[in-house]
């Protein structure tokens, strides 16, 4: 046997008998690696005399290939027997539950779904939505609104002032929104329907009162306007928002510098055990404050109260979604805890529409 027959047998045998890639890898580099025998074999070649060159060559040639795809064919060899033995030991056991998916887990805030629900129902009845600053100069929050400086309203509305400014201007986070009906008055030409939902501001805290919370006021105006229309307007609200055809509303004069005439508009409801019924007149809940927009904030705008005449209103959203889903506490709205959330929060999926119910 030649010594390269030779050096092939040792090979193909060392190769058959490595159990692993690590094992196979060591044969590799003695044989094929940069200072591997055959390598070196290659690379004494030119030492040869030019008579013997071509044939040890190609011999040599030879042996390459055969080694190299004897390590090759082991190499498959054993990735495959590798691959089954992670088979037999891994396994996956498909019936484990799901982790819930975000859209499952999450939810939406009692207060996002009820503000969500009444701009989808005036929305319906043709109203835009608007929207404003919550930090508002003194004039949009009171002055237009027909609450001069020393005005009683200004001290009850628990205003929070910022800083006086050098040029005595002060500016005040909003205490009600209507100041973006303000805006909108004095940037559209009547007529005008719009509502403003958003977040406002007093300095009050109590069982029943929060810092900040949550109305929506509605303004309307346009030629020949009157109380018929906003009480029309305010009882096809409460029907879709409370989902009863027959509630009973109560409107009381009463008084805010903005409106004139004002009212205050009660609910009727019963009591069936724990639950809240609306409809009847067995008691009376107070829900919101209305009237015709008095001719000075028209005035206070630039629009002409003797063409124009408007009906507003102003809905605490907090105190109606603690009416209609039966959350006693108010201070829970605000406490960011989970479990109170996971009970009383909306799913994701659970958009109100007019179509597909509230
Ligand atoms: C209430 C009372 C009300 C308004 C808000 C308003 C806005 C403009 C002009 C006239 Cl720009 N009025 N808003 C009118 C009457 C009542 O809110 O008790 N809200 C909870």
């Amino acid at each position: 046997m030649s010594e390269l027959e030779t050096l092939e047998q040792e090979f193909l045998s060392a190769i058959d008998t490595a159990t692993d890639l690590p094992a196979l890898e060591q044969v590799r580099v003695s044989a094929l690696g940069k200072k591997g025998k055959i390598s070196g074999l290659m690379s004494g070649l030119g030492k040869l005399p030019p008579e013997e060159r071509k044939s040890f060559g190609q011999s040599v040639n030879a042996l390459k290939q055969s080694v190299a795809s004897a390590i090759e064919d082991k190499k498959s060899g054993l990735e495959r027997d590798a691959l089954n033995a992670r088979l037999e030991t891994e396994r996956e056991d498909v019936t484990l539950p799901l982790r819930p998916a975000p859209q499952n887990e999450g939810r939406i805030h009692p207060i996002s779904q009820v503000w969500e629900e009444i701009t989808e129902i005036f929305a319906d009845l043709g109203f835009a939505m608007a929207e404003g600053p919550h930090i508002e100069t003194d004039e949009n929050n009171f002055t237009k609104l027909n609450i001069p400086a020393e005005h009683p309203a200004r001290q009850e509305h628990d205003t929070f002032y910022f800083n006086e400014k050098q040029d005595g201007s002060r500016r005040v986070l909003r205490t009600h929104t209507s100041p973006v009906q303000i805006r909108t008055m004095e940037s559209q030409e009547p007529p005008i329907r719009v509502i403003a939902p958003g977040r406002v501001y007093r300095c009050d805290s109590d069982q029943t009162h929060t810092p900040m919370f949550h109305q929506v006021e509605g303004l309307l105006i346009d030629t020949e306007t009157h109380m018929g229309h906003l009480k029309w307007t305010l009882e096809e609200f409460c029907k879709a928002f409370f989902e009863v055809d027959d509630v009973v509303m109560r409107f009381r004069a009463s008084h805010f510098p903005f409106t004139e005439p004002s009212a205050e508009v009660d609910i009727g409801y019963s009591k069936k055990g724990n639950e809240l019924l609306i409809g009847g007149d067995d008691n009376w809940l107070e829900i919101l404050g209305c009237g015709m927009v008095h001719p000075n904030v028209l005035t206070n705008v630039g629009i002409d109260p003797h063409k124009y005449q408007g009906f507003a209103f102003g809905i605490g959203i907090d105190r109606l979604a603690m009416l209609k889903y039966g959350m006693p506490d108010l201070r829970a709205f605000f406490a960011g805890d989970m479990r109170w959330l996971k009970h009383y929060g909306f799913s994701v999926l659970n958009v109100p529409t007019i179509a597909g119910g509230l």
